[in-house]
């Protein structure tokens, strides 16, 4: 389905529009946008049928931008859009709860222009002043900037991934070896460029790789490096480097910095020099690695080190002393425990969830759609449960996935659930989650949470901390108390897959196998193709030194079983 994508770009083209000061026209945009978004048949086939405007909203002006879209992937009229709007602006109109309306406000009665001129006038307490901006303090406007310049030039892992892995794909005929190496190899949460190394002719590699389609423009092309601008800005650095030096490079721009310096500094200590072209004895000269990874680890006393671990949180120490964590892989995922079908807000009938399952070689999934409080995605009622259960039952009949009945229910805001206990009760899984009140202090949420959880009826606590990254901070919370609460309850917390959300990050998750606590990888898909996300949460289970037994649904059907009902009976 494409209508979720073009809805984007709609909405995307009010919010200019918007921001630009134009009038009626933003309105047009929007609910365009949004009877799209809620059409059941897919926007292709209106399109194949020549029956675009009889949506509502869609008149001639809209429609050419649809089928713009749609036969070239791309629309001319929001690039220049961009190009006119100042782009302070747009960073500004992206502060959480200010948007293009606030913006717009900002710039024509007090001439904020961009975020700096923005943190000015907040730290001088001048916008809580205007009209409309009360609740909007001063303070949350300053986190707000802090998170938007901490991802500033900074994308989201399903941007990059895909991107990186076509790349590869473009130029693997031409290179004798390629792999990723940077972030992106270390699975950090945001990347900020693509990093490349590969062996070969260099002329034959740099050519193909100046031919990928992507390519908007070449920013330098050297004798060992190019840098391409890729589309949506993207950066990419391609090296190429002699074989005999692969693994030294691989290592060296693999990093982090912080791994870097701290394993060449336990080279030295050892005798020798470590740099991009090799392992050196320090004395003779002579080099005594380069061409693997593994060969450089191993030649100074450690075992190969994962990338995601590379960090400098302890994993070299670990490495010397052979305590590396059996890191949990994406092969190890037995199912996924959180999904939502179109009997809440999901794009996809159960069946479709579970054929995707099947592809997947899952033995189970969990159908965890929105209880009733949660309107906006069409929660369930206690009486809608009943009638989705005929439906599992059907499904069931012809699937060995294992289908767990199931719900995101919602905490409110005094810490009660969103469900009558009795209906939880007859659930298979039960994941409680925080979809409202987000505004509290750090005690009161925390308490909030320890009260749900003190039910008994919530098996995993989803998106712990609620944040989206560049989009929505974390709710004020105390982490450590969540934890405890969680181990002595035995509530799972789960990694949220989603690549916005990666929810626990990998430090809060670390902190959370550390405290014995178990892990759920979940991808809260909405739609069959974000059954994909998976790989996102095990990258951060991965970086936050997980092993199989920490993480729920790598058990088979009956350990999972036997987790759950542990839990219940404990
Ligand atoms: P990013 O792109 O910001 O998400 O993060 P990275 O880690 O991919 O950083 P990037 O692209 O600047 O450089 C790739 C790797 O190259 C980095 O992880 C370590 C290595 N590297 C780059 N510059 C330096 C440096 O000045 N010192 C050291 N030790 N290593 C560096
Ligand atoms: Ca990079
Ligand atoms: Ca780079
Ligand atoms: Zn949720």
């Amino acid at each position: 389905m494409i209508n979720k994508k073009v809805a984007d770009i709609l909405y995307e083209i009010a919010d200019l529009l918007e921001l630009q000061g134009v009038a009626f026209k933003p309105r047009a945009y929007t609910r365009a946008a949004r009877n799209i978004e809620s059409l059941k048949e897919d926007l292709a086939e209106y399109y194949d049928g020549d029956r675009l405007q009889d949506i509502e909203g869609v008149g001639k002006a809209i429609e050419d931008k649809i089928i713009e879209m749609i036969e070239t992937g791309k629309l001319e009229y929001l690039d220049k859009l961009y190009e006119e709007t100042p782009k302070g602006l747009i960073d500004v109109m992206r502060v959480p709860d200010i948007g293009p309306k606030k913006a717009r406000k900002l710039y024509d009665e007090l001439g904020v222009e961009d975020l700096e001129g923005l943190r000015e006038k907040a730290e001088k307490g001048e916008i809580s002043k205007l009209k409309g901006f009360g609740d909007r303090t001063e303070e949350k406007i300053l986190r707000g900037i802090g998170m938007l310049e901490a991802v500033s030039g900074r994308h989201l892992m399903h941007e990059m991934i895909p991107l990186a892995h076509e790349m590869i794909q473009y130029v693997r005929d031409h290179a004798d070896r390629i792999e990723t190496c940077g972030s992106l190899r270390r699975w950090q949460e945001t990347i900020g460029d693509i990093d490349i190394l590969a062996t070969g002719d260099t002329e034959v590699i740099m050519d193909a790789l100046v031919g990928f389609p992507h390519v908007e423009e070449v920013l330098a092309r050297g004798e060992t490096k190019t840098s391409v601008r890729l589309i949506g800005g993207i950066q990419a650095d391609i090296r190429v480097v002699d074989s005999e030096s692969f693994g030294a490079a691989l290592q060296y721009f693999t990093g982090s910095k912080e791994h870097n310096v701290r394993l060449r500094q336990h080279a030295i200590d050892s005798g020798y020099k470590l740099n991009e072209y090799g392992l050196f004895d320090k004395d003779s000269q002579e080099k005594v690695a380069g061409e693997t990874e593994e060969a450089i680890y191993e030649t100074m006393g450690m075992a190969w080190i994962p990338p995601e671990l590379r960090e400098d949180h302890g994993e070299i120490d670990a490495a010397l002393e052979g305590r590396l964590p059996d890191l949990v892989t994406t092969d190890d995922i037995k199912g996924d425990l959180q999904m939502h079908s179109d009997w809440s807000d999901g794009r996809n009938t159960m069946e479709e969830m579970v054929r995707e399952a099947e592809n997947r070689g899952y033995e189970y999934i969990a159908i965890t759609d929105h209880s009733q409080g949660l309107t906006i995605a069409n929660g369930l009622t206690a009486n809608d449960l009943e009638e989705r259960m005929e439906e599992i039952e059907h499904v069931r009949q012809n699937t060995d996935v294992r289908i767990l009945n199931g719900i995101e229910v919602d905490i409110k805001k005094d810490g009660s659930l969103d469900m009558d206990s009795h209906v939880l009760e007859e659930m298979d899984i039960v994941l409680g989650a925080v979809h409202s009140n987000f505004a509290m202090d750090a005690s009161t949420q925390t308490s909030r949470i320890k009260e749900a959880f003190s039910t008994g009826l919530i098996d995993i606590f989803a998106h712990p901390t609620g944040r989206k990254i560049g989009e929505r901070e974390p709710y004020a919370l105390n982490m450590n108390e969540i934890i405890s609460a969680a181990v002595d309850h035995g509530v799972a917390l789960e990694i949220n897959a989603s690549p916005v959300r990666l929810d626990l990050d990998s430090l809060d998750a670390r902190q959370a196998m550390e405290a014995g606590a178990k892990i759920s990888i979940g991808t809260d898909a909405h739609g069959i193709q974000h059954l994909d996300f998976m790989k996102y949460g095990v990258g951060v289970a991965r970086r936050a030194w997980l092993e199989c037994e920490d993480v729920i649904n790598t058990y088979h059907y009956e350990g999972l079983m036997k987790f759950l009902e542990g839990r219940k009976n404990g």
